[in-house]
């Protein structure tokens, strides 16, 4: 296999890469990398200290040669060197878009729902402590609701973020919502119907199903109602 994939499918960014490899066909395998804590031999190629990272082993097979850190770097990297199916936009505004939708994602809806919610939650959990439901719910009442308003509003009932077709924004805001429904359950569609029903279908897709199975076994415990 000449392309592997480190890190574990817990993570939201290394869900992002596997899933743009499945969407394209391209066969890679995915290296489990713990990172509590990280290993040296990992450190040497992730000078962000984080996960993902995808070596090409066409391109190098040790060392820094061969590897690209960073969900975004990965996804380019890959659209560059597999075309089809096209996840960006050809017209350069809807390609501006989808990258800032993609960056928007990962950031700003990452950090609320990676730091502010699955955190408290899940990594209490694996070190056998009780949930930070506190900040969890802090999170998801007010702070959560204005970065989904505007996602509501990008979509506008439409089926994808940017144009007719799916693109990396759409992984992306995917991404990141299966993160939140793994410990707090779906979004509410009374308030969000758009973001819930893209992220409802999204899961739904053959390149997210696998990733998500194991993160459903990994996760154990049922979602829990942040939204009272
Ligand atoms: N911008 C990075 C973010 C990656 C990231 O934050 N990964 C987290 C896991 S979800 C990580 O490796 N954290 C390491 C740590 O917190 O020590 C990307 O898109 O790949």
């Amino acid at each position: 296999m000449s392309l592997v994939l480190y890190g574990a499918p817990l993570s939201p960014f290394v869900r992002k890469a596997d899933a743009v490899l499945r969407e394209k066909n391209v066969p890679f395998e995915l290296e489990s990398v713990n990172i509590m804590p990280m290993p040296d031999w990992f450190k040497e190629i992730s000078p962000a200290r984080r996960i993902p990272v995808l070596r090409d082993k066409s391109v190098g097979e040790e060392g820094t040669h061969g590897t690209i850190p960073d969900s975004s770097a990965i996804c380019a990297y890959i659209e560059r060197k597999y075309p089809e199916p096209a996840l960006y936009p050809s017209d350069p505004y809807e390609y501006g878009r989808a990258l800032w939708l993609e960056e928007y994602c990962d950031t700003e809806l990452g950090a609320l729902v990676g730091l502010g919610i699955f955190r408290p939650i899940q990594f209490a959990r694996f070190q056998k402590q009780e949930p930070d439901i506190a900040t969890a719910k802090k999170t998801y009442t007010e702070k959560l609701p204005r970065v989904l308003d505007y996602l509501e509003g990008e979509l506008g009932g439409r089926e994808f973020l940017v144009g007719d077709s799916l693109s990396i924004a759409d992984i992306s805001l995917a991404c990141l919502l299966a993160q939140l429904a793994l410990v707090a359950g779906p979004l509410d569609a009374g308030r969000w119907p758009g973001v819930a029903s893209h992220s409802e279908r999204m899961t739904k897709r053959p390149s997210f199903v696998p990733c998500l199975e194991i993160c459903r076994k990994i996760v154990k415990q049922a979602p829990i109602d942040l939204s009272a």
